[in-house]
C-alpha cells in the first residue's frame, strides 16, 4: 500500500509538473503542426530504440492492440530524446502559489471565460444538466488546463510515449500510456496527426493523458467518435464527466474563503483532514465576509477540510468533496484552487479577499507582458512578450533586480513592475 501511494505521489508531482510546463511556461499554439524534426538532445540512450519497440510488441498485443496495428503505428517510429531531458528536468525555481493564481485567474481569463460561456451556452446547458456540474466550473477547468483550447503542445504522442517507454524512469507507466494511445487510434476516435500534446502525453482541450481519455472521454456531439481535440462539445462533456466520476456532488459548493479567529491554531489541518461543518462553526469560523458557514445545501454534518496554502497568515479556505473532485483533475492544490476560484469569478464573485503573505504579489499576464516589454527595450534577448515567464525572462529579471537594488528572485512580481514603471517615468521627466 505504501509503495502504491508513493507511486501515486510521484504521478501527481509529475502531472503537476507537466501542467506547469504547459500552462505556465508552454508556448501557445492554436493549430499545432506535427513535429517532423526531432528536438536536439545530448541524452545518451541505454537501449537500442528499434529493438526496444520490437520487444514491446507482445505486451502491446496483450494490452489489446492488434499485431497489424502495432506494426503500422511503429513502422516509421523514431525516438525523440528531448522528452527524456524534460522528464529529468529539475526546476531550480519553485513558483509560489500567488504567482500561479495571478497568472491563471486574471481579468483576461475571466473575460475570455465569460465569452466562452456565452458562445457555448447551448452545449454547456446540456452538459450541465447531463452531468450535474455547473457550466462555470467546466469552463474554468477548460481555461486553466488549455486556455480554452489554445495550448496543445507539439509532441507527436506515439513518438514521445514510445521514447519514454524505452528510456528513463517510469517506463512501465509510460508503456501503459503508449498502448492506450494505440487503442484510441485503433478505436477510430482520433487520427494519428491529431494526437499531438505535451512531452509526457497530455493532449487536447482537456489535457487528458491517453489512459484518462479511454476511461472518461465521451462522445457528446453524437458522431460516434470521442474527439477531445476538435470537438468542443466532446471536450466540455468529458470534463464534466471527469468531475462527476471523481465524486462531484451536484448543487454543492467546492468551498469558500473563511475567517479564522485570531489565536486559533490551524496546524495539522488540511484538505484531507475533514471535519463536520458544525465543528468549524463551533470554533468560531465564518465566511470571509462574516456570514455564517452554513448556507444553501450545506448541513452541519457536511465534511470540510481547512486549507491554508500559504500558511496561517495568507488566505484560508474550507473545502468540500467537490474540491477533491477538481483536485483529482490535476493533483496540485494551487491548480485546483485556480480552477475553483476561476469558476467563482465566472459566477460573478470577486477576488480572494485576504492578501497573500508576500511583499511582492504576483502579476497578471498583461502585467507580465509589460515586464517583458521593459526587458526587450533594455535589449534582453527573451523572445516575444507573450506573458509566459521562462528561464530567459527570469534570468533577465534577476540581472535587472540586482541593478535596481532589489533581491534577485527572478520573479515577474509587482516589485519589479513598479520599479520599471518608476524608472520609465523618471526618464520621461528628464
Ligand atoms: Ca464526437
Amino acid at each position: 500500500m505504501l509503495r502504491l501511494s508513493l507511486f501515486f505521489t510521484a504521478v501527481s508531482l509529475f502531472n503537476s509538473q507537466l501542467h506547469a510546463d504547459l500552462v505556465i511556461n508552454g508556448s501557445s499554439t492554436s493549430s499545432p503542426a506535427v513535429q517532423t524534426t526531432t528536438a536536439s538532445s545530448n541524452y545518451k540512450p541505454n537501449n537500442n530504440f528499434q529493438s526496444c519497440i520490437a520487444g514491446l510488441r507482445s505486451q502491446a498485443i496483450s494490452a489489446g492492440v492488434t499485431s497489424s496495428n502495432y506494426d503500422l503505428y511503429t513502422r516509421n517510429l523514431t525516438p525523440d530524446y528531448s522528452v527524456i531531458d524534460k522528464l529529468n528536468y529539475q526546476p531550480e525555481f519553485s513558483t509560489p502559489i500567488w504567482d500561479y493564481l495571478s497568472g491563471l485567474v486574471d481579468d483576461e481569463r475571466v473575460a475570455k471565460g465569460r465569452e466562452m460561456l456565452k458562445q457555448h451556452q447551448n452545449v454547456l446547458q446540456r452538459v450541465s444538466s447531463s452531468y450535474g456540474v455547473p457550466a462555470e466550473t467546466v469552463v474554468a477547468v477548460w481555461g486553466v488546463e488549455s486556455n480554452f483550447g489554445d495550448i496543445s503542445g507539439k509532441y507527436p504522442l506515439l513518438q514521445a510515449l514510445g521514447t519514454l517507454s524505452c528510456e528513463g524512469r517510469r517506463q512501465a507507466y509510460f508503456r501503459g500510456e503508449f498502448f492506450a494511445t494505440m487503442r484510441i487510434l485503433q478505436r477510430g476516435d482520433l487520427r494519428q496527426e491529431q494526437m499531438v500534446g505535451s512531452w509526457a502525453g497530455a493532449f487536447g482541450h482537456t489535457q487528458f493523458m491517453p489512459s484518462t481519455y479511454e476511461e472518461l472521454a465521451v462522445d457528446f456531439d453524437g458522431d460516434g467518435r470521442r474527439d477531445l481535440v476538435s470537438s468542443t462539445a466532446d471536450a466540455l462533456a468529458s470534463t464534466a464527466n471527469f468531475l462527476k466520476k471523481r465524486g462531484w456532488q451536484t448543487g454543492m459548493p467546492w468551498g469558500f474563503e473563511v475567517k479564522v479567529p485570531s489565536g486559533m491554531s490551524i496546524s495539522g489541518e488540511s484538505r484531507r483532514n475533514k471535519k463536520a461543518l458544525s465543528y468549524w462553526s463551533g470554533q468560531g469560523l465564518t465566511r470571509v465576509d462574516g456570514r455564517p458557514l452554513l448556507q444553501g445545501n450545506l448541513t452541519s454534518a457536511t465534511p470540510a477540510g481547512l486549507m491554508a496554502p500559504s500558511g496561517p497568515n495568507g488566505p484560508v479556505f474550507l473545502v468540500f468533496k467537490n474540491f477533491d473532485a477538481i483536485y483529482s483533475y490535476n493533483a496540485a492544490e494551487s491548480y485546483a484552487l485556480a480552477i475553483a476560484h476561476l469558476s467563482d469569478r465566472l459566477q460573478g464573485a470577486g477576488p480572494i479577499q485576504t492578501a497573500w503573505p508576500t511583499p511582492d504579489p504576483g502579476t497578471s499576464r498583461a502585467e507580465r507582458r509589460e515586464i517583458q516589454n521593459f526587458l526587450l527595450k533594455r535589449g534582453y534577448d527573451i523572445g516575444a512578450a507573450d506573458g509566459l515567464i521562462g528561464d530567459k525572462t527570469r534570468q533577465a529579471i534577476r540581472t535587472e533586480q540586482t541593478r535596481l537594488g532589489l533581491a534577485p528572485s527572478g520573479r515577474a512580481g509587482q516589485q519589479i513592475l513598479k520599479a520599471f514603471r518608476e524608472e520609465t517615468a523618471r526618464m520621461m521627466l528628464q
